[in-house]
């Protein structure tokens, strides 16, 4: 079978990463998928040459995309389906655009304490201490704003913020970062969107090398 020209550089591990695997799914896009291994690499090029040394990136013949939006946005480009697809920019009124804020930067949080984790700072060190204030609250916040955010954004068939709450709200568990237990908007919200095929297809794991 001939390689896919479009291959996704990410972790199957990876929130940010798996924003892009459900984008691929939904819009059926085909695509190679390389794994980066060691995340704590300096390479850039094991990256797909984005220097920020991060996941995930979509290498294609006419060049390689960083990051999770633009990614999706250049899959939404190269998708034969005619999806409506709701992008940040579309979120014109505060509680949605603030519900995208609140998610994004809780995202690049939750990666904050795992490479602090990485290198074995423990979680009560001082450093963390604003980190996992910020993921609380911002777990708060949405419990109290989610609903209505997803319900005042345009209505269309993939939204960017409902593919990234539910990828940030489920990688919770996933690395020990925190819980939904006291959270039974966010737990239905994550119910609900875990029913599309591409959710079931996307499940948060480790990659494993192969065996030398
Ligand atoms: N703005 C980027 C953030 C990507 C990001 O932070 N990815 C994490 C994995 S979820 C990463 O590469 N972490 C390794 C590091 O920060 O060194 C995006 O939207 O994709």
């Amino acid at each position: 079978m001939p390689t896919p020209p479009l291959t996704l550089i990410a972790r199957s591990s990876s929130h940010f990463s798996r924003i892009t695997r459900i984008y691929a799914a939904e819009l059926e896009v085909p695509h190679a998928f390389e794994p980066v291994f060691d995340i704590v690499s300096t390479w850039s090029a094991g990256y797909g040459d984005n220097p920020l040394l991060r996941v995930p990136s979509l290498r294609t013949p006419e060049g390689t995309w960083f990051g999770s939006l633009g990614v999706c946005r250049e899959l939404a480009r190269r998708s034969s389906r005619a999806l409506q697809l709701v992008w940040p920019e579309d979120l014109t009124d505060p509680v949605s655009s603030n519900a995208q804020e609140v998610v994004t930067d809780a995202m690049n949080t939750g990666v904050v304490i795992i490479t602090s984790r990485m290198q074995k700072v423990p979680d009560d060190n001082p450093a963390l201490m604003k980190p996992f204030a910020r993921l609380h609250g911002a777990l708060d916040w949405l419990e109290a704003n989610l609903d209505a955010a997803l319900a005042t954004q345009p209505s269309g068939d993939l939204s960017f913020l409902d593919v990234s709450a539910f990828c940030f709200l489920t990688h919770l568990g996933f690395r020990g970062l925190g819980t939904l237990d006291q959270h039974p908007r966010l737990r239905a919200f994550c119910d609900r969107f875990g029913e599309r095929a591409s959710a079931q297809a996307t499940p948060y794991h480790f990659d494993q090398p192969p065996a030398a």
